[in-house]
């Protein structure tokens, strides 16, 4: 079975998060999905998110692609879960091109095509 992990924080979900869930399941079997906590995204910077954790939860289980959701809270959490979920790829959209390649020490690294045209940071604007 090859399983696959991703992670996003999926504020206000939208068609590209749900595009980029479809693309990373279709990589394997069984896709978990990481959803960052309140505080790890606050710690990164991230601040301004509009749904909380357990709202963006929902919101990822609704989509039907995650085969698991688990809590992203800590620098460093995606090599313990690569290694405690015996993963083998991790997938994360192309504005992250480059910056995970650390981790094809642990599996294999996937840059799935970001969609074009579409981003929280758009709807909360056109929601202003
Ligand atoms: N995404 C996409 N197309 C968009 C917007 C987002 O493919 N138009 C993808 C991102 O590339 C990411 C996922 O959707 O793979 C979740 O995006 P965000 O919610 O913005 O989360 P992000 O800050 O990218 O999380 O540990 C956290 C992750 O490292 C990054």
């Amino acid at each position: 079975m090859r399983k696959v992990i991703t992670y996003g924080t999926y504020d206000l979900l939208h068609e590209g998060h749900i595009n980029l869930l479809r693309r990373a399941k279709e990589l394997g079997d069984y896709l978990i999905v990481g959803v960052t906590s309140d505080s790890f995204d606050k710690d990164r910077g991230k601040l301004n998110v509009r749904n909380n954790v357990l709202e963006r939860v929902a919101a990822v289980r609704k989509t039907g692609y995650a085969d698991e959701i688990i809590i992203e809270d800590y620098v460093g959490q995606k090599i313990d879960d690569i290694q405690r979920y015996d993963i083998d790829i991790f997938a994360i959209g192309s504005d992250w091109e480059g910056k995970f390649d650390y981790l094809s020490e642990y599996c294999e690294v996937v840059y799935l095509d970001r969609t074009e045209g579409i981003s929280t940071t758009k709807i909360k604007t056109d929601l202003q």
